[in-house]
């Protein structure tokens, strides 16, 4: 093989960390998302759970009429990630290249490593066998020629799965009769083109290239290659400052119409997303502004600026195109910055004279103390807590409830 491929995703990630941690939840449907008295989603479920119909993403509600003895619990995202990274740690001690898509998911390049056949198996095997003792939580791995290939292996077996594609014979063999949705990068969207056009597997996109081109563009043509087994993709390790954006947002439990509401939660957006741009030493191009309104109507809003660098100018250029869209209820407003650069801004004159950043701090805490007054918050030594998503929301949500 030119390449030897290994991904490795978690089984019911949230879901097993919380099992993990409280073993009496185990063999029990167990949904971890938002409470069925709350608005929102299911992020995932055990696979107790998924028995019952219960899917990611799916509205709490529906997932409360399928399962109403399921046990319900909230994300724990910093347990997550701290859990992630040790995941990551033994990932990468196998690869010369590892590319992390997801907290729970990778892909590794073993091929330097495993030298054959034979030794990629071995290494499959001990990731997972580490995982298990050291982590306490199953994966999935699959193992393959190529990237395509080996993320559809992995999810063959699920869970506690392996499985493995060494040859794009095997793996035409094993996909031609699947929904199209198999294949990387056909999402719902593309699938109901797909479909309306008499295209539905695997095998009526080898028959009908030209079809599925003219349809599709460039898509189409990387989709018919990867139905073929073609993918030259390389693994290529994750570098933050390729990401398109780093961005926070929220989803409110009440739609809201007050928008001088929702401009002190761009403050807290915006302190979120510095703080994750920091971690990274990232600076940001431009500042969109997301919102969702009450009738699921979604728009975003761009506004390109100098390098910026501090919470101020995120919040101000976000108010400034809040000040520009259409007012009536909203159920989620979020923040971003983008076109992420490591590079230093350079200094005006104006930076000089005014000592930018000091002045670009002190607005941030005014606009801090007016918060605390106005809903009788106390960010006392909390404001770091903020910034993990659970305050956040609840501090959001106190907000709408002592406006
Ligand atoms: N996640 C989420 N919202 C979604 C999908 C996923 O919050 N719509 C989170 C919760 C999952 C984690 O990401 O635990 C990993 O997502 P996966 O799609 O890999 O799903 P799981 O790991 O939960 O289950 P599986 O065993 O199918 O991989
Ligand atoms: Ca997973
Ligand atoms: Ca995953």
């Amino acid at each position: 093989m030119e390449q030897i491929i290994l991904h490795v995703d978690m089984d019911a990630f949230y879901a097993s960390v919380e099992i993990r941690d409280n073993p009496s939840l185990k063999g029990k449907p167990l949904i971890i998302g938002s409470l069925p008295k709350e608005r929102g989603v299911v992020a995932t479920c055990s696979y107790e759970a998924r028995t019952f119909g219960v899917r990611s993403g799916m509205n709490i509600k529906e997932a409360y009429r399928l399962c109403p003895k399921g046990i319900y619990m909230h994300p724990d995202y910093n347990k997550y990630k701290a859990v992630s990274q040790k995941l990551h740690e033994i990932w990468y001690s196998y690869a010369s290249e590892a590319e992390a898509i997801a907290l729970d998911e990778a892909y590794l390049d073993i091929t330097e490593q495993a030298k054959d056949e034979e030794g990629a198996r071995r290494i499959a095997q001990l990731i997972k066998q580490r995982t298990q003792n050291e982590v306490g939580l199953t994966c999935s791995v699959g193992l393959a020629y190529s990237k395509t290939a080996a993320k559809i292996a992995s999810e063959e077996k699920k869970p506690n799965g392996y499985f493995e594609i060494l040859n794009k014979e095997d793996f035409i063999k094993l996909i031609i009769d699947r929904d199209v949705r198999i294949l990387y990068t056909v999402g719902a969207k593309t699938a109901e083109k797909l479909y309306q056009n008499g295209i539905s597997t695997v095998r009526d996109i080898y028959n009908n290239e030209e079809k599925v081109k003219k349809l599709l563009g460039k898509q189409g043509g990387w989709i018919v290659d990867m139905a073929k087994g073609e993918d030259h993709r390389k693994v290529t390790s994750y570098k933050p400052e390729d990401a398109k954006s780093i961005g926070h947002e929220v989803t409110f439990q009440k739609d809201v119409d007050d928008f001088a509401y929702v401009k002190d939660v761009l403050v807290l957006l915006a302190l979120c997303v510095k703080q994750r741009a920091d971690r990274y030493h990232l600076k940001g191009n431009g500042v969109t502004l997301k919102m969702t309104y009450a009738d699921m109507k979604g728009i975003t809003r761009s506004r390109k600026t100098e390098v910026i660098d501090s919470a101020a100018e995120i919040y101000q250029n976000a108010v400034e195109l809040l000040n520009n869209v259409e007012k009536r209820p909203i159920r989620l407003v979020g923040v971003s910055m983008y076109q992420l650069t490591k590079e230093e801004r350079e200094m005006t004159l104006f930076d000089l004279l005014e000592d930018r950043e000091d002045s670009n701090e002190k607005y941030m805490q005014e606009r801090l103390l007016e918060l605390q007054k106005k809903y009788g918050l106390d960010f006392a030594g909390n404001l770091n807590k903020i910034y993990q998503m659970e305050t956040l929301h609840k501090t959001v949500e106190y907000m709408r409830k002592h406006k």
